[in-house]
């Protein structure tokens, strides 16, 4: 299988961050590729940004031994999907799926796996769409295929993420009940932004319907 191939390119642990980094690399081009053709096309990009990281060997061993996984380069590769992630940011929602609909769409890709916690928001209240997907890394011999876990998310989201991944660390892990809730209002709070902002670009939006402007009233006589 592709995973067995994937294991006899590597050897040591300090090989793997190596092939997932390029595969990260690979994935970064293409969506600069897309990114850069809709601001030709469109003026209006759906990215907002991206980011991309590879996990510390460190935090996938600790995410192994935390799932109940033996500690092996093996179940790294085969048992976690985020050792590279790539998270892109977007202005609206409806981006979000748009974007994923073009993933789908690829053949220089395949989905493993979709994880939609917009609909399906985490008890916390966190909301993004996370796309497991392989990217083909081509070496001298044979091309291998690499997990990454793209995580697509709006500003509001993203915001509501970093901002939760800073006050859970800091209570260590053991955040009280109370904060909890008033996190998960929070997010609601984002939620609802992203709404509002969605409304106001709406309204702009049918500002300025070709219709209604002089050039295509005059085209149309
Ligand atoms: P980091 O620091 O981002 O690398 P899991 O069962 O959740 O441990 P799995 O199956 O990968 O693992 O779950 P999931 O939820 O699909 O993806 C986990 C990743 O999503 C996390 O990676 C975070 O990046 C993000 N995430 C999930 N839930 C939350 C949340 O409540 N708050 C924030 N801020 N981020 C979240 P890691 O490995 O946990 O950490």
């Amino acid at each position: 299988s592709n995973m067995q191939h994937l294991l006899c390119k590597i050897e040591q642990w300090n090989q793997v961050p190596t092939l997932y980094q390029l595969a990260l690399q690979e994935l970064d081009t293409k969506m600069k590729v897309i990114e850069a053709e809709w601001k030709m096309r469109d003026g209006y990009c759906p990215i907002e940004h991206t980011k991309t990281r590879i996990k510390e060997m460190n935090s996938v061993i600790n995410k192994l031994e935390r799932k109940g996984f033996d500690v092996s380069i093996e179940n790294a590769i085969t048992k976690i999907y985020d050792i590279a992630g790539m998270r892109i940011v977007c202005a609206f929602v409806n981006d979000i799926y748009m974007i994923l609909e073009h993933l789908k769409t690829r053949h220089d890709l395949r989905i493993i796996e979709i994880k939609d916690y917009i609909a399906n928001p985490k008890p916390n209240g966190y909301q993004s769409l996370h796309v497991i997907v392989q990217v083909p890394l081509i070496l001298y011999e044979d091309t291998v295929w690499i997990s990454v876990e793209i995580q697509l998310r709006t500003l509001a989201m993203d915001f509501w993420a970093s901002m939760e991944h800073i006050i859970y660390y800091k209570y260590d892990k053991e955040v009280p009940p109370h904060v909890i809730q008033e996190l998960t209002r929070v997010a609601l709070a984002a939620d609802d932004l992203d709404k509002k902002m969605y409304a106001l670009r709406k309204e702009v939006q049918s500002y300025d319907v070709p219709a209604l402007t002089e050039a295509s009233a005059a085209a149309a006589t």
